[in-house]
């Protein structure tokens, strides 16, 4: 598999030098061996999508992205069910190797295809920046849920008003934390932009953009100077802004 793998990336390779050097359209059909099953609205799904884009892949040239998921259908297939039995998204297909849990997919793709410093090789700052994956996948996301999909994703009359609030207030205490690690440096966990990064800047701009949405039920944001630098800094990324341009 492997070699197929290998073999795969030398054939996108020619025939991307291929269309730089004569700009036609490819001289054969590219198989593209990795698939991404999922709304690029999820938040979960564009962890995978940015990850892919810091790694330099680019869609439809290296990777494919297939909606799938409310709208959409797809993820109650019994096909899609074979794939990911939890009829959620994303879904990454590797050539035969399928996965699913968005964070051990951004894991994945850096340590298959990583450059750079997505996922550290140094295990401390790696630890460093799995505690920001794991803190927003189990306390950051959970918290902020209730608040974000009460109000974008539920009928007005259904909303739990004070449990939207209150949700609210309780992610912009875990906001303090971060604004705290955040005073002294760049990244999460220091001068380098890592997974943890992207992790939680999904979760963070829901945080920041909510109460611009819905200023009646959430007031104004709240001020942490330190995390909207952050915010600014990671959100002009090439890879982020790939989410609102696909959206
Ligand atoms: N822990 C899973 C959660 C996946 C999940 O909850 N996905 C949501 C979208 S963010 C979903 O599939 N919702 C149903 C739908 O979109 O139809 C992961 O991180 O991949």
């Amino acid at each position: 598999m492997e070699q197929q793998r290998k073999d795969a990336y030398d054939l996108n390779l020619f025939a991307k030098r291929a269309r730089m050097r004569f700009n036609p359209k490819p001289l054969f059909p590219i198989a593209i061996m990795l698939k991404v099953y999922g709304r690029v609205s999820s938040i979960n799904v564009q962890k995978v999508i940015w990850c892919l884009e810091e790694l330099g892949k680019k869609e439809g040239i290296d990777y494919e992205r297939i909606d799938a998921g409310l709208q959409f259908g797809v993820n109650n297939t019994d096909a899609y069910l074979k794939m990911n039995p939890n009829g959620l998204v994303p879904t990454l297909v590797d050539g035969d190797f399928v996965l699913w849990e968005s964070n051990t997919i951004v894991r994945y793709l850096a340590a298959a295809y990583g450059v750079g410093n997505l996922l550290p090789a140094n295990y401390k700052t790696r630890a460093d920046t799995e505690r920001w994956m794991d803190w927003s996948l189990a306390t950051l996301w959970p918290t902020l849920r209730v608040s974000y999909l009460g109000l974008t994703r539920t009928a007005p009359d259904q909303q739990n008003i004070p449990a939207i609030k209150k949700h609210y207030q309780d992610t912009t205490k875990l906001m303090q934390i971060l604004d705290g690690v955040l005073a002294d440096k760049l990244y999460c966990t220091g001068a380098e932009f890592t997974l943890g990064d992207i992790i939680l800047a999904v979760a963070v701009d829901r945080w920041v953009t909510l109460p611009a949405q819905f200023p009646e039920v959430l007031g104004a944001l709240p001020s942490l100077p330190s995390l909207m630098a952050w915010h600014r800094r990671v959100t002009s990324r090439q890879g982020f802004l790939k989410l609102h341009q696909t959206a």
